[in-house]
Formats: structure tokens, sequence, C-alpha cells
């Protein structure tokens, strides 16, 4: 087993990462930016070395720095955490080049689903059912008539595509020409990639993903479903499993299909094949992921499985030991992802100085942060501060715990969508499971009203102003206002009573 292996990311998972290795009896070394100089993640890590200034494309996207450092300090692996390196073909090779072993999977299994035409291709050859679509198309009357053909409503996508860009919708055959044209404009912009393909447009699908670990002996193993639905413009909000509404042969079909795709690509590692599971509940391949997810939390509650442990000892060439049929889920798990946003302000970002956070606790809870009271929260980067999960003997068990803890949540200094999840939790559409990849797009006014009346802070004020009022009416409860907890036998009556709600939501 390796001694010391590089953390190449900062924030939660490079915290999350670190607790893994440290679990294995390795020494995590963090590298860090000169914003994040005291990050958690510094703190969680036994070296830390500086990669350059605050942008990520001076930092941690600097791969031939980090493995200098790598090479430097003495570590023999370097894991990538998600976004940054971690599905640069690149970078993986140069990591194995310098005689580093690479948490992650071969570098041919990246580019081979990195491009979604030659993805497609791929599964479609290795019987994975894909959305009826085409091949990269470069002409607009060709495209035009393969349109036609599986008929309208399409989707024109980018080949270099992911997170909804390049993508157009087009519902009716004389938008088409100028919807193909659009989206080859911003492939080209966003990726220097004009290449798109058409595809059938599938109707409220759910995003429905399966976490994959397959071995370097050829073993391929799928580890269950998530429910990745409830998102906004293309950014997971909440992730839980099992699928609330999936039937019990669809997802053993899924799961089958799963493993195939890993096969296919002989993949090795942690990683996740994504679905639309359309309202008959048919399925079809989307992506593939090569990397360890951000929602990996909930599999690993339901599973019992540290998928962290599992990707370093893969990569030290273990052998998986246990087979498919003992990966047997218990109970459910649900995801809050905890961003550092106002969405009264059109969710912008609400970076600063953590001046205060209480993390909740109590049974079943884990919350996965990157922070810290204290902690300045840096504008450079993805606003998630943390991932509060839970598991629960069953989903309704699971909600509840999920609402209790958010009400436990303190941050104060910053913004964030707390309030926005518990109206989330609470929305019918949620809790009876059938929610789609559009249900937030839909929902989004009845969410933000509900979730600005019930805004902390302003509860806090509300409650202040009744109190001073309350006590400008009630002379006896003033007169003993500076001896909280002398309070029996009734003295101040309701202005004892909002005195408690108030302290109750001050909480610390
Ligand atoms: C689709 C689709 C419907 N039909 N493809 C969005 C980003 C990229 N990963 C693929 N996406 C979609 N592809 C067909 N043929 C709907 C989406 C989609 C979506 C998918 C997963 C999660 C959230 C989504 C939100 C909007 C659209």
């Amino acid at each position: 087993m390796f001694k010391k292996v590089l953390i190449a990311n900062r924030g939660e998972i490079a915290v999350r990462v670190a607790r893994g290795l440290r679990e294995l009896g390795i020494s995590p070394v963090a590298i860090y930016s000169e914003a994040d100089r005291g990050a958690l993640h510094v703190r969680s890590a036994d070296e830390a070395y500086c990669v350059g200034p605050a942008p990520s494309a001076q930092s941690y996207l600097q791969g031939d720095r980090i493995i200098e450092v790598a090479l430097a300090c003495g570590a023999e692996a370097i894991h990538p955490g998600y976004g940054f390196l971690s599905e640069n073909a690149g970078f993986a090779r140069a990591v194995t080049a310098a005689g580093l072993t690479w948490i992650g999977p071969p570098p041919d299994a990246i580019v081979a689903m990195g491009s979604k035409t030659l993805a497609r291709a791929t599964m479609e050859a290795a019987g994975v059912p894909v959305v009826p679509g085409s091949g990269a198309l470069d002409n607009a009357d060709e495209a035009l008539a393969f349109a036609k053909k599986i008929g309208f409503p399409v989707l024109v996508k980018a080949a270099a595509g992911g997170g909804g860009k390049g993508m157009r919708r087009v519902d009716r055959e004389e938008d088409f020409k100028s919807a193909f044209d659009g989206a080859r404009r911003e492939a080209l912009a966003s990726f220097a990639d004009e290449t798109v393909f058409v595809e059938k447009f599938v109707v409220k699908p759910k995003h429905v993903e399966f976490q994959l670990l397959s071995d370097t002996h050829g073993k391929h193993l799928h580890i269950l479903e998530r429910d990745c639905s409830v998102q906004r413009r293309h950014q997971k909000v909440i992730e839980e499993t099992p699928c609330p509404i999936i039937r019990p042969e669809v997802r053993r079909a899924m799961g089958e299909v799963a493993t195939k795709a890993a096969a296919a690509v002989d993949y090795v590692g942690a990683g996740t094949v994504e679905f639309l599971l359309d309202i008959d509940q048919n399925f079809y391949f989307l992506e593939m992921n090569t990397r360890l997810q951000v929602e990996h939390p909930v599999t690993e509650m339901i599973t019992g499985l540290d998928l962290v442990h599992w990707q370093v000892r893969i990569a030290a060439g273990e052998p998986l030991p246990f087979e498919q049929d003992e990966i047997v889920p218990n109970g459910a798990s649900i995801e809050c992802r905890i961003y550092a946003e106002d969405p009264s302000q059109n969710f912008m970002p609400s970076p600063g100085l953590i001046q205060h956070i209480q993390v909740p606790q109590g049974p079943w809870v884990r919350d996965d942060s990157g922070v810290f009271s204290g902690a300045e929260v840096p504008v450079h980067y993805d606003p998630m501060i943390s991932k509060l999960v839970v598991w629960g003997r069953n989903r309704q068990d699971a909600i509840a715990r999920i609402k209790r803890a958010l009400g436990e949540y303190v941050v104060r200094g910053i913004r964030t969508n707390i309030t926005f999840h518990k109206a989330i939790l609470d929305h019918p559409t949620f809790v009876d499971g059938t929610y789609d990849t559009q249900f937030l797009a839909r929902t989004i006014d009845e969410l933000l009203e509900t979730s600005a009346k019930r805004d902390p802070e302003l509860e806090e004020l509300a409650t202040i102003a009744a109190v001073l009022a309350s006590f400008e009416k009630d002379r006896a409860a003033a007169a003993s206002f500076n001896a909280p907890g002398e309070n029996s036998g009734g003295k101040g009556g309701d202005s004892w009573k909002l005195y408690g709600r108030y302290k109750q939501l001050q909480r610390f």
C-alpha cells in the first residue's frame, strides 16, 4: 500500500480524500493556491505546498507543477478528486509517465467517454441502450433530414459537450436551422469544437446514475443507483438513493447495462454511468463520468462501502473481494449540497468570511465540509461549502432526518441555500418522489416564495422586534430581563416565551 499520496484538489473533496487516506494509514499531502493558504483541506493534510495564485488556471490546473510537487515530496500516487484535472487524460498520462500511480481510470477510458458521439457509438456497439440519435453532423440539411426521420422534438447537442452547453431543443421543423447553427456556435465557443449531433428529445426524464467499481483484474461491479434529478441549470442540488420510483426489474436491467458499459471501455476504479429514465421507465445511456462524484456519500451510506478506500486499493492493485450479489442496499440516503449563494438574488454566489458555522450532528448525520468558523470562502472557486448527508431506514425517515439536520445548521456571515433546501423537501413532488429533471425549473418561483417566508435571519429580526415590543408593554418582565433561568413561576409570561424563542433562534 502507498505511504504518501498527493491530493490534487481543494475544498470538501480534498478533506474527504484526506480522511480516507488517513484511515488506510497513508499520509495525505495537500496542494493549495494563494487564496487557500488557510483552508481546511490544507489543515487536514500532513504536508501542503502552494502551487500558484488564486485563479485555478494558475494553480489547481497546473498539472506539471503538481507532478513536480508530488515527486519532490516523495508521494507515490495522485488522487485528483472531482473537477479540475480529474478527467484530463493528458494529466493522467503525465502522472504515470512520471512514475507515479494515478488513482483514477485508464486515460483511454477517459478519452473514450469524453466525446459524446464516440461514447454513444462505443455504448451502442456494447449493447447499451442509447437515445435514438445521429453521429456527428456538420451539414444543416442532413441534420434536418435526420431530425424529421426520428421526429420532433429533438435535441441538438455538442459532441464535446456536458453541462448543457451547446444544447438546443427543437420542437418544429421551421426552427431547426437556427437552432443547429446556434448550437454549433456555442459548441465552438465553449469547447473549441463545433461538432454536434441530433437526439430524440426525452420528455420529463429522471437523471438516474449508477455507481461503478472496477478493479485491475477485470471485475466490474455496479454499486446501485442515485436519483440526481433535482438540478438547477445542470447543477445538482439534492441527490438520493435508492431512486424512489424505479421498478425493481428496471433497476436490475440498468445495473447490468452499467457494468457492460464499464467492461466495454476496460474501466478501472470508481466511475458513474448516467441514464435518462423516461416516464414509462425506458432508460437510455447519457454519459459516463470517469471520476468520483460529489454525491458519492449517499451510495456509501446505503452500502457501507468507502468509495475512496476502494479507489485507493484498486489503484494499488487489490482485487475487489465481493461479488455483485453481495452489494445489497440498506435503507435510504439523501444529500443536500450547501452552497454559499443567495437564492433570493438569483442564486448569486456569496463568498466571504464565515463568522460562525454550526454543523448539524446527531444520529446518522454526516456533513462533508471544506470550511470552519473563521474560514474565508474565496470568490475564485465553486461556491459549494459542504454536503449534508443523512441515512434513514426508509425514505420517509431520511427526509424527516435531513429536515431536522437542516434545522440545526447555522451559517453566519455569508448567505446559503439552506432554507431553499427546506422548501424543496416540503414540496409534494419531492415528497412523492416523482420529480424529474425539470422539477426545479418548473417550481422555482413557488420554492423561492416558500423559502423567503422562512428566512431564519428575517425570523430572528422579527422575533427580536416582538421581544422588545412585548417588554415595552410588560415592565415586570423587563425588570427581570437580566435573570434568564430564573423565569419560573410565570414571571413575564409571553415575554419570556418570546425571549426563549429568540435564544433558540440564536442557537449559540
Ligand atoms: C437529454 C435530455 C432529454 N433528451 N437528452 C442535459 C445535460 C447533458 N448531460 C444531457 N442533458 C439532457 N439530455 C435527450 N435526448 C435532457 C437533458 C437534461 C438533463 C439531463 C440530466 C439532468 C438534468 C437535465 C436538465 C435538463 C436537460
